[in-house]
């Protein structure tokens, strides 16, 4: 099988296994974990933040973040389509509280005067404004790059209404990658930001929260509060300083690939690119080849190629660790059979 799901699907390299199993380790709820401090140091040095806290999901983190940025009552300003909206489970409301207030966008991007005019003003009968985020890469806009500029638009609007955001840069270092402008740049436009360790950087579980210390601090309470308490997690730590060290530099091979990709599926007959394909995501409109996402998935899974679905007519490919051109090649050869069945 060729598994394109999603770079969630990568697994542990070499490198990082030995590193689980040498891993220094200790209780980190007394902060004792050497490992997981190195890992929180190290996270926090390159995106240029106070400190970092290591979670174990995207979603947990995304969802710490608003705890502890927001109070029961408020409205979240984001993207219609934000993993945070789409994906979490509602999280934002069951745990948190607060309300979604979802905005139209273009390749992910709101525009800043739709953010501007989203704002809620002081009156009795409205929410207060508790937090902005953004998604970058967006993940249901294929993997587009949120422009920076129109990151430090929006970041100086709310700072104007002191809102604080947040980043959802489950795939941060992707954009980077696409770039190169590097991720301290954009982490430095928002007050908080989360990275996945275990998608494109292959690391078998986490991610990282940063920010100021104070909202380390109080971010660390509530991943305690939800559970997230840990004890010797080096071993899985360890992996992560791996994916930190060896594998930022390499998600171009992921991004070359994923144009490979794109361009092979441009040819065939039927199908077509619905993206601008700018990272490691390609979405694949199957209507006019005759199939639904299910159908063509269901075939795709006869010819040995894993993808998932990503609306009614859509599939979405995701390349990854240690997916090849050579794989991309036998993609579209058994794409191309399909097809002509
Ligand atoms: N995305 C997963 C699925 O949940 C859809 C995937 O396969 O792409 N933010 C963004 C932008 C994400 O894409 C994801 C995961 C998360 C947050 C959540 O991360 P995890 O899965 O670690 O909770």
């Amino acid at each position: 099988m060729i598994d394109l799901r999603s770079d969630t699907v990568t697994k542990p390299t070499e490198a990082m296994r030995k590193a689980a199993y040498k891993a220094e380790v200790g209780d980190d709820v007394y902060g004792e974990d050497p490992t997981i401090n190195r890992l929180e140091e190290r996270a926090a040095e390159m995106l240029g933040k106070e400190a970092a806290l290591f979670v174990t999901s995207g979603t947990q983190g995304n969802q710490i973040a608003i705890l502890t940025h927001c109070n029961p009552g408020d409205e979240i300003i984001l993207e219609q389509n934000a993993h945070l909206f789409l994906y979490e489970g509602a999280a934002m409301s069951a745990l948190a509280g607060v309300q979604p207030r979802t905005l139209p966008g273009v390749r992910g991007a709101m525009d800043p005067s739709d953010v501007a005019a989203a704002i809620r003003s002081e009156d009795i009968h409205f929410p207060e404004t508790g937090l902005i985020c953004l998604e970058n890469t967006h993940n249901k806009a294929g993997g587009a790059v949120l422009p920076i500029e129109n990151m430090k638009t929006i970041t100086q609007i709310a700072r104007e209404h002191h809102i604080p955001v947040h980043l959802d840069g489950a795939r941060l270092f992707n954009a980077s990658a696409a770039t190169g402008i590097s991720v301290d740049k954009y982490a430095a436009l928002t007050d908080s930001v989360q990275f996945c360790l275990s998608k494109g950087l292959g690391a078998p579980v986490g991610s990282i929260i940063a920010g100021s210390e104070d909202f380390i601090k109080k971010a660390r309470k509530w991943r305690k509060r939800l559970g997230g308490g840990l004890r010797q997690a080096g071993i899985i730590a360890a992996p992560g300083l791996v994916a930190l060290e060896e594998m930022t530099e390499r998600l171009t091979e992921d991004q070359e690939n994923a144009e490979l990709l794109a361009s092979g599926i441009s040819h065939i007959t039927g199908l077509e690119i619905e993206n601008k394909v700018e990272t490691n995501i390609v979405l694949v409109n199957t209507e006019k080849a005759g199939y639904t996402a299910e159908q063509f998935l269901e075939a795709l899974k006869d010819e040995g190629v894993l993808a998932v679905p990503f609306g009614p007519h859509t599939v979405r490919f995701v390349t990854h660790y240690p997916i090849s051109g050579k794989d991309i090649d036998n993609v579209l050869t058994k794409i191309q059979q399909l097809v002509n069945r």
